[in-house]
């Protein structure tokens, strides 16, 4: 049985109070700490068995984001330790190292993304992303005025975050409905937005409606610049798996009351999409700014293919 952190860490992460790729990795990480440091296992197997226990009730919370199974394959693979206590440190060892290494590779995606952006570009934003909001902190750190066009993201409205965020930064946000994307793009320089998923083929899985508003932007002639550490490539992809969409529940679309004055519907609510590479202009990753059909090379040397989950039963 995980300990009780860990179920915590689960439904913080599946109600989404804990959110976004790189944080959810962080957090599962974290969460694999305490589990490790709490064990009270006396043989090697009873403790490897609690760890995958725990890596299992992390791993079915949300399908999506790579970055989550990702991290939990850093920890868990080839685990190395003759001993409880050696297994414990290898653990710990990996743990902090994951949570290191998501910091240093955010802030090194953020001063590559800067690059891009030039002094008084106005950028489109979708969702709430980490990675595309380090790009736009390292950009006005460098002194360049940053403006924003936040789409609200319905139906969670993680815009509001990124509005606050960017505030934050002291950049000036205008906030729109996510219709009227089309009707603001002439006055945009770059959408950036982020990713829970990139597949070997360049494909971008992020927030519901990235798609469409890479589509948009390609007719108004727009680039779309996608801000995603490499955790966020899906090496699974590379033998031919698909990324899975997660469906939420309709009550982030509908309330009860509203759903019965209308009559019988059918209400669904997919938590993200697809964005073919042609729609999109670079992938700005820790390690430099791919092409979207370039990204399998990187995706091949920093994984290889992947066979059994480490925490399979
Ligand atoms: C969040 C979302 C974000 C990516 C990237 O969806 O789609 O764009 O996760 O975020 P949700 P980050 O709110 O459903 O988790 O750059 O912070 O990893």
């Amino acid at each position: 049985m995980p300990i009780e952190e860990v179920e915590e860490t689960a439904e913080a992460i599946e109600t989404m109070e804990i959110r976004g790729a790189a944080t959810i990795a962080g957090a599962a990480a974290a969460a694999l700490e305490s589990q490790a440091a709490a064990s009270e296992a006396t043989d090697p197997e009873a403790f490897e068995a609690e760890l995958r226990a725990a890596a299992r009730t992390l791993y079915q919370t949300r399908p999506t984001a790579v970055s989550l199974p990702n991290a939990l394959r850093f920890v868990l693979q080839d685990l190395e330790g003759a001993t409880v206590e050696e297994l414990r440190e290898t653990v710990l060892t990996r743990t902090r190292k994951f949570r290191a290494d998501l910091e240093h590779a955010q802030e090194r995606l953020g001063r590559i993304g800067a690059n891009r952006l030039r002094d008084g570009d106005v950028i489109m934003t979708h969702c709430h992303s980490t990675d595309a909001l380090a790009t736009v902190e390292h950009a006005v750190d460098a002194g360049k005025d940053i403006e924003a066009i936040v789409k609200e993201t319905r139906p969670r409205n993680q815009g509001h975050i990124t509005a606050q965020r960017l505030r934050e930064l002291g950049v000036p946000v205008t906030l729109i409905v996510d219709s009227a994307a089309h009707r603001y793009l002439n006055d945009v320089d770059h959408v950036l937005v982020g990713a829970d998923s990139i597949a070997a083929d360049g494909s971008v899985i992020n927030k519901i409606g990235t798609s469409g508003l890479a589509v948009n932007a390609r007719d108004r002639g727009t680039p779309i610049v996608v801000a995603a550490q490499t955790i966020k490539l899906h090496p699974g992809t590379l033998t031919g798996h698909t990324v899975e969409i997660e469906m939420r529940a309709e009550s982030e679309v509908i309330s009860k009351a509203d759903r019965e004055k209308i009559g019988e519907i059918t209400v669904k609510n997919p938590a993200f999409d697809v964005t073919p590479p042609r729609h999109v202009d670079a992938i700005i990753t820790e390690r430099g700014q791919y092409p979207p059909e370039s990204i399998v090379s990187l995706m091949r040397e920093l994984y290889g293919d992947v066979d059994e989950e480490p925490w399979a039963e």
